[in-house]
């Protein structure tokens, strides 16, 4: 396994280090600096609540680094990992860069995450500390957290911002900065993200100092990013989408200011682009139909608009056409992962590339191939397994040695499970992915993970869960489940198991069907892969 403070080999480093793309700065250093650069520049406008919230840099750095060292004063050690899961708000960045000021990992989870996903990264990450809100969408996350005092034995903080009940209001986590560790290393971890891969249970991501912020240096540049920027983060700031690509580091770096609006409708975003003058703005395709929608009722003034990405999921090119005739800007493509290779179509591309690809890496040091099953390069044009190697991709997962073996080649290329087609521009097309993983608006799961839950009803004899293509999500998922010998069991029985079970509500499926056999469902006995694809046609033949 390679270690934490330097997850990438040696040589591949040092070339990354001469190249200049590695620059040796790390996140409380910058944040140090911004603060000094403009002070009183807004680096957050936070209007998800009723009275908006203006956050000025030097603010950002005071909060942060008082909040670092009120945990420190908790007893909290400088290399703690800390599972953050809030929404967008102010108390986000506050706790995200007053970690990197106290030299501790933040590990991030998404608001939609419940107990069985926040205790396995807990105890994945080895965490000591979880940051949540009170209540978020109508669930209450201290019962979660109780629940999960229970369950894991190194949970030993909780911080809630609202009302804190029996835990530790997040307001009083403040201490004077001093004490605060020298900077990390910048070759060393900065944080853990979640991977929605296509196996098993969500993964965690090791991401350095060193290549985050070359990813977000670049991509800024790229999106044309600078102090008059005004990004409006639109789907969960804690999305690698949203925080780097270039979003919210991306913005603060360029000397710029990160709106947060309440809620991603087009009725929240589309007055706050108007009011705030917002110059870029990132979406999942199926919210860019809805704002879509939504233009054709009411006129907005979006003249600040610049840029309205898409990513996360594939935009059609049907829809992809509409965006800038009607949004009066620049539609960007953003095809990326959280493992670290981000595509973007560039600002100034062709109708054509914008419209029909998923644009090209951020680098030229991003050593992408496309191969076949065998691993032998397929021509330009054909579609094929994505692979990559650079200077922002992982090298391996955290504490995984079953997912490392199954995702890196032995020459240290990271096999994304995309299936694509390059031009010979070097522009990728997304074609489909390899693994079964369901893409549900840009929110990813595996259907293993979800099969296994399902699983764990005694009258369930097998379960299947594939994805099918649904006008609005996207994909949606449908499980077909086979009971046991002589057992009924009904959807909405398998619904409220799975919601007892405390897994993300976008994980449950869209559809339930009983079916008395899967492998006579399908035809013959059939590899689980070959099952899905089966079951899938068959879905689809009978709609
Ligand atoms: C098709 N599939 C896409 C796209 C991601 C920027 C943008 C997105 C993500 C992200 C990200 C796609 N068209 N434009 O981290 O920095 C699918 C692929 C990919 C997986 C990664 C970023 N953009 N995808 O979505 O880690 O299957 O990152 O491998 O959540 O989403 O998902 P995730």
């Amino acid at each position: 396994m390679l270690p934490l403070d330097q997850p990438y080999p040696e040589a591949r480093a040092r070339a990354y280090r001469n190249a200049g793309y590695w620059t040796g700065e790390t996140f409380p250093q910058l944040l140090r600096k911004w603060a000094e650069d403009h002070p009183s520049h807004p680096a957050i406008i936070d209007a998800s609540g009723t009275d908006p919230r203006v956050l000025t840099y030097g603010e950002l750095q005071y909060r942060a680094e008082r909040f670092g060292a009120g945990l420190l004063a908790q007893g909290l050690k400088p290399g703690a990992r800390v599972v953050v899961q809030l929404p967008n708000c102010v108390e986000f960045f506050v706790a995200v860069f007053g970690l990197f000021a106290a030299g501790m990992q933040p590990v991030f989870a998404l608001p939609a995450h419940r107990q069985t996903e926040i205790a396995h990264f807990l105890t994945k990450a080895e965490a000591e500390a979880l940051i949540i809100q009170d209540t978020h969408d109508g669930y209450d996350c201290r019962v979660m957290a109780q629940g999960l005092q229970k369950q894991c034995s190194n949970l030993s903080h909780v911080f809630v911002k609202g009302d804190a009940d029996v835990f530790t209001a997040f307001e009083t986590v403040q201490a004077q900065p001093i004490g605060l560790p020298a900077d990390p290393a910048p070759s060393s971890v900065a944080f853990l993200l979640i991977s929605g891969g296509s196996t098993g249970l969500p993964k965690l991501i090791p991401r350095t100092h060193d290549d985050y912020l070359y990813s977000i240096r670049e991509s800024a540049r790229i999106c044309g990013l600078s102090a008059s920027t005004r990004y409006l983060a639109v789907l969960p700031v804690s999305h690698n989408f949203t925080l780097s690509s270039p979003g919210s580091f991306g913005t603060l770096l360029s000397g710029g200011c990160v709106v947060l609006p309440r809620s991603s409708s087009a009725g929240d975003c589309l007055p706050l682009i108007e009011y705030y003058r917002v110059t870029i703005a990132a979406v999942v395709p199926p919210l860019a139909q809805l704002w879509l929608n939504a233009l054709k009722g009411k006129q907005h003034d979006l003249t600040s608009l610049r840029v309205l990405q898409v990513g996360g999921a594939k935009l059609q090119p049907e829809i992809a056409m509409q965006i800038e005739p009607a949004l009066g800007c620049r539609l960007q493509q953003v095809f990326g992962m959280a493992e670290g290779l981000v595509n973007y179509t560039r600002l100034d591309d062709p109708e054509d590339i914008r419209i029909n690809t998923q644009g090209r890496p951020i680098s030229k040091a991003d050593e992408v191939r496309v191969v076949d099953d065998t691993g032998d390069r397929v021509p330009v044009g054909l579609p094929g397994h994505l692979q990559v190697r650079g200077p922002y991709t992982i090298c391996t997962y955290h504490n995984d040695d079953g997912a490392n073996a199954r995702s890196f080649t032995d020459d240290g290329f990271y096999c994304t499970g995309d299936i694509v087609s390059r031009d010979d521009m070097g522009n990728l097309t997304v074609q489909g992915r390899a693994g079964d993983h369901i893409n549900r608006a840009g929110e990813k799961f595996s259907a293993e993970e979800v099969e296994n839950h399902i699983l764990a009803l005694d009258r369930v004899m097998d379960v299947a869960i594939v994805s099918i293509p649904d006008a609005s999500l996207g994909e949606r998922s449908c499980a077909f489940v086979e009971p046991r010998t002589g057992v009924s069991i009904r959807p909405v029985e398998i619904r409220k198991f799975l919601r007892k079970r405390e897994i993300a509500p976008y994980k449950i499926p869209d559809e339930i069907e009983i079916v008395s056999s899967l492998q006579k469902t399908a035809v013959g006995k059939l590899s689980r892969k070959d099952l899905r694809q089966q079951l899938r046609s068959k879905h689809l033949s009978e709609k």
